[in-house]
């Protein structure tokens, strides 16, 4: 069993789409075992994207991240961190295929909906980063 950190991100909740998103998570048969919503602090948004930090879209990603509700999940399941990239899509939603969560409902790559870890290492530092040891399900 493998988890994985899920995020909506503010465009995904201000567009209504987090039941959608949500419901594509379940039906794949991954298992929800962590789930709030908050605006995140500078913060944890910071930490949480720290590996861009030099990048030059560096400033306007956490001000977007920052700018409203995300919400943020926990899913569990067999090699979930590959399952879930595959359903997100690629990051440029010009470029995730169709039937993706991206490739549906995104064309801006600043406004991709929805954060996915990219590996089961990095997947542990984001749900240490984002949740209490307590608030996950056993
Ligand atoms: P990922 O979300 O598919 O893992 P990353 O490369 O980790 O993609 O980038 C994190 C986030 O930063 C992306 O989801 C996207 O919102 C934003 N981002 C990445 N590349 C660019 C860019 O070239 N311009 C603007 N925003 C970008
Ligand atoms: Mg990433």
């Amino acid at each position: 069993m493998e988890r994985t950190y899920i995020m909506v991100k503010p465009d995904g909740v201000q567009r209504r789409l987090t039941g959608e998103i949500i419901r594509r998570f379940e039906n794949r048969g991954l298992r929800l075992i962590g789930l709030k919503m908050f605006v995140p602090s500078r913060e944890i948004a910071e930490n949480h994207y720290g590996v861009h930090r030099e990048k030059p879209f560096f400033g306007s990603l956490v001000e977007f991240i920052t700018s409203g509700p995300v919400v943020a999940m926990v899913w569990e399941g067999t090699q979930a961190v590959r399952a879930a990239r595959q359903m997100i899509g690629a990051t440029n939603p010009l470029e995730a295929a169709p039937g993706s969560i991206r490739g549906d409902y995104a064309v801006e790559i600043g406004e991709n909906l929805v954060h996915g870890s990219d590996a089961p290492e990095t997947a542990e530092t984001e749900i240490a980063l984002w949740f209490q040891p307590g608030e996950l399900l056993p």
